[in-house]
């Protein structure tokens, strides 16, 4: 009982969150790993605050101006990739922000915002009439926690109208890491990490006991191998993060595990 208790408290510790955030303003152009996509079309993005019409930006922005491409110009679809972000140690408490303009003229026009879950793309926004103002968008989906996590805006200007421009600026990413302890066991090691079905973990004196908690705090697996090395089956598990308490030699120390 005492046992466990302690290995409860020393979970609740090492679920320490550390708030981070990615800004991205674009005063300086286009940041390092974005990149503009022209899907269709012989137009590209630019960086700049004076809109072709509508609000103006306070500050340089992305945007893509249909106007200046020229009136029957071949249709344009482009799309801004924002740089790949690893969310797989956070804890799914994403909030996004950006600041949006989009003007169309020319019905059809679209603009759509869309995040990668490290498979598909899910749309996030669609924007398909003018908005009066720049507007400040916010979202907080939940449960993402991927590796390959991407943003994008693609303007469309529904097969080749004139119409006007998309724009952003301000992006940011919110989101909470999860932190573990950094006493670490002699010669532990615990792998694969990421994990399927089965975990070894590793030390160089006899592990005690091994047990995972979520990113509740809740446990959900414990073992006491009472050996220097252990097969853990891990199947069972939910795909997601996971802090692996480990007793060796009257040392413990907490670890990080991915399940697939
Ligand atoms: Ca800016
Ligand atoms: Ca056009």
């Amino acid at each position: 009982m005492k046992k466990i208790t302690l290995l409860l408290c020393a979970g609740m510790f090492s679920l320490g969150l550390n708030a981070q955030e990615v800004s991205e303003d674009f005063d300086a152009g286009l940041p390092a790993g974005w990149m503009t996509v022209v899907n269709t079309g012989t137009c590209d993005w630019f960086n700049g605050a004076d809109m072709p019409t509508g609000p103006d930006f306070a500050t340089p922005a992305m945007y893509f101006d249909d106007d200046a491409c020229g009136s029957g110009a071949d249709a344009s679809n482009v799309t801004l990739m924002s740089d790949v972000y690893d969310l797989s140690a956070t804890d799914g408490d994403l909030v996004i922000t950006y600041d949006v303009a989009f003007q169309e003229v020319a019905s059809g026009d679209t603009f759509v915002t869309e995040w990668f879950d490290g498979a598909a793309w899910n749309v996030l926004a669609t924007y398909d009439t003018d908005l009066p103002e720049i507007l400040s968008e916010s979202f907080n989906p939940s449960g993402i926690t991927n590796a390959d996590f991407q943003m994008r805006w693609t303007y469309d200007d529904g097969a080749g109208a004139w119409g006007w421009h998309g724009a952003v600026d301000n992006f940011t990413l919110d989101f909470n890491v999860l932190s573990t302890d950094d006493n670490q066991i002699a010669g532990f090691s615990m792998y694969p990490n990421p994990a399927n079905d089965v975990v070894t973990v590793k030390a160089q004196n006899e592990i005690q006991n091994v047990t995972f908690f979520n990113i509740l705090g809740q446990k959900v697996l414990e073992v006491a191998p009472n050996a220097l090395s252990q097969e853990i089956n891990v199947a069972a598990l939910k795909a997601g993060v996971y802090v692996v308490n480990v007793t060796s030699d009257e040392q413990v120390g907490s670890y990080r595990l991915i399940k697939q």
